[in-house]
């Protein structure tokens, strides 16, 4: 006879903060930085006048929505417009507006993890701009990106803006590409934002601005394992660290412990020390050129077919085909 036992699985947050504050040296990934708080936060960080990737993305969309928009319709009649990972959309009610403007015949798609992103998303849209189809989807974008293409045949413009690629390595931006461009058919277009490498201390006040809004962002994520994992750190024991590397382009996030301790997770029955010093590696925000773009398209099959670029060059987005 088959007995019931409650085993409970352990969640993805648990096995990886388990995994990631065992290993040496430490690390944890920046998705977990993202609950309601943590949205709040990059809210705030995208208000912040250091953090110049907001700016440059919208004043491409303003000066060129024209263009993007006939770019989008360019041999159909219709589209399907699908933001991965849209946030609050700001940069994209600029195109939404253009182009309902125009009567131009598309339905957006946005795609999120998060509920109430989604939800306050679509408020504000029917609010500011009625006209719109808006068809939010909850879930992870691969799913959902499968879940769309059995639909029907209509040319997909796919979104992914906000530098969020520069979150992966360009090992993991490479599979992320390959996976995107599986569910591609030949008219569809992914338009993607990079932020490019510049002035290194223009990259490194970005992510540590005197305020501390990045420095709290980032220790988000140790509020998280309390607040989750039933855990005692103490937040102000740990130093929001950020170095720039300008030869690879890489901007790393550090959290570093201020002395000798230990912490308790005791959700994960765990005890982990700390050197003093030590540190826990958190985030990466890749800054890049027109060379390794143009490799990361080519390593994911992708042809790049226009690109955008601000007023400064801080920043491009591109049309990969
Ligand atoms: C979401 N992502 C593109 C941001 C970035 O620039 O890497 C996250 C962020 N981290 C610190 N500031 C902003």
């Amino acid at each position: 006879m088959n007995r019931k036992t409650n085993i409970v699985l352990p969640t993805e947050f648990e096995k990886e903060v388990y995994e990631g504050l065992t290993d040496s040296p430490k690390h944890l990934s920046s998705k977990y930085i993202y609950d309601s708080y943590g949205d709040k936060l990059f809210q705030e960080i995208m208000d912040m006048p250091e953090y110049y990737l907001t700016n440059a993305e919208h004043q491409i969309f303003n000066s060129h929505k024209e263009e993007i928009s006939n770019l989008f319709q360019s041999g159909n009649d219709k589209f399907k417009l699908i933001e991965l990972g849209a946030g609050d959309g700001r940069k994209t009610k600029i195109l939404l507006e253009h182009l309902t403007s125009n009567n131009v015949n598309f339905k957006y798609q946005p795609i999120d993890i998060s509920h109430s992103v989604l939800a306050q998303l679509e408020a504000s849209i029917r609010r500011e701009i009625p006209e719109v189809c808006i068809e939010p989807l909850q879930g992870t974008y691969f799913e959902i990106l499968n879940r769309i293409n059995i639909e029907n045949g209509t040319k997909k413009i796919i979104l992914f803006l906000g530098s969020n690629i520069g979150n992966l390595t360009h090992e993991l931006a490479i599979g992320f590409l390959n996976h995107v461009r599986d569910f591609m058919h030949d008219d569809d277009l992914l338009f993607v934002g990079f932020d490019q490498k510049k002035n290194p201390e223009t990259v490194l006040k970005a992510y540590n601005d005197p305020a501390g809004i990045t420095s709290d962002f980032n220790k988000n994520i140790l509020a998280r394992i309390n607040r989750e994992l039933d855990a005692d750190i103490d937040l102000d024991q740990f130093l929001h660290w950020e170095v720039y590397d300008p030869e690879s382009g890489t901007a790393k996030s550090y959290l570093v412990s201020k002395k000798e301790q230990s912490v308790t997770i005791k959700k994960l029955g765990l005890t982990i020390n700390f050197n003093a010093w030590e540190t826990i590696h958190t985030e990466i925000s890749q800054k890049y050129d027109d060379q390794t773009v143009q490799w990361l398209a080519e390593a994911s099959g992708f042809q790049i077919e226009k690109k955008f670029v601000d007023t400064k060059g801080y920043y491009k987005n591109y049309v990969f085909a």
